[in-house]
């Protein structure tokens, strides 16, 4: 990977190995990044006014989506984008595509909780190429390229080594009002309860995603995300060494948006585990 120089959220200039691309990337999540950390001192203040933040924060989020679609499209002037907001705008290059969700954690943002993110994926020729997702406020970035290794900042990223589930932390969204329901979602809690060592639920499936690839959680599961929820951290999760998958084993985490994301030595465990609860809750 070629060393170059890049300008990290700070403004510090450092020398890189991250790629080009990678650089582009990182570089659209800094700037945008600005807005949101700015937006989100102003949240903290709303809270305790009768209107609430909702109107503020959507129109924060709207801000960093057109940011982000600014940068990336200055680098990549052909490239498409498929966009939380946004929804899909074609580009002349049709192998290439953005996958962009400017703020991942909005709930917890609209309530002044600090745990978001920025998430970028690049998608090639239907396949994800690079990703970087970013948590501004504990400057944290995850970066993948295909080929080239995760990292978080600067270091190299590899999934844990845990092999016993009762050692394992697991991490799941819970399904919410207006998904789709599910109802063997309790049973599958209480499995995993009764057999892990613990269970959270952060609430930014891009940062759950990016934490089983830096080995803070050994698993991952939840139902009905968006693509954008989990393009950039798909990437990061292969080139961290975990193991990703359906939640029953398949292969289309994009399209169901249904994601079990593993150290891969928990894999088969969790997914069992998970199955098993589903079926007696069906029963
Ligand atoms: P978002 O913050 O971009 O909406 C949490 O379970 C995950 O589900 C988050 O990544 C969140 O992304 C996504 N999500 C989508 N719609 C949601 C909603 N209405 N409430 C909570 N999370 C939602
Ligand atoms: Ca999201």
């Amino acid at each position: 990977m070629p060393n170059g120089r890049a300008t990290d959220a700070r403004g510090r200039t450092f020398l890189s190995r991250r790629s080009p691309l990678v650089t582009v990337m990182a570089n659209a999540a800094y700037k945008a990044a600005r807005g949101l950390v700015r937006d989100f001192g102003e949240v903290e203040q709303l809270q305790v006014s009768r209107k609430g933040p909702a109107d503020f924060v959507s129109s924060s989020d709207l801000k960093a989506e057109e940011t982000l679609v600014e940068e990336l499209h200055r680098a990549r002037p052909n490239f498409g984008f498929l966009l939380e907001e946004g929804g899909t705008v074609k580009g002349t290059d049709s192998s290439n595509r953005w996958i962009i969700d400017p703020l991942d954690g909005t709930t917890n943002f609209l309530h002044g909780v600090p745990h978001f993110a920025i998430s970028i994926g690049l998608e090639r020729d239907g396949k994800m190429f690079a990703g970087v997702v970013y948590d501004p406020l504990r400057d944290e970035i995850f970066t993948a390229e295909t080929g080239n290794g995760a990292y978080l900042n600067a270091k190299r990223l590899r999934v844990s080594a845990r092999a016993q589930m009762s050692d394992a932390l697991i991490a799941t969204g819970m399904p919410f009002k207006g998904r789709a329901s599910h109802p063997e979602y309790p049973a599958m809690i209480e499995a995993v309860t009764d057999s892990a060592a613990g269970i959270r639920r952060f609430g930014s499936a891009a940062l759950d995603l990016c934490y089983v690839a830096a080995g803070r959680y050994d698993g991952f599961w939840e139902f009905s995300l968006s693509p954008w929820d989990i393009a950039a951290g798909l990437i990061i999760l292969r080139e961290a060494g975990a193991m990703v998958s359906g939640i029953e084993g398949d292969d289309c985490m994009m399209e169901s948006g249904d994601i079990l994301a593993t150290n891969g030595r928990l894999h088969e465990d969790l997914r069992h585990l998970l199955a098993e609860a589903a079926k007696t809750s069906r029963n």
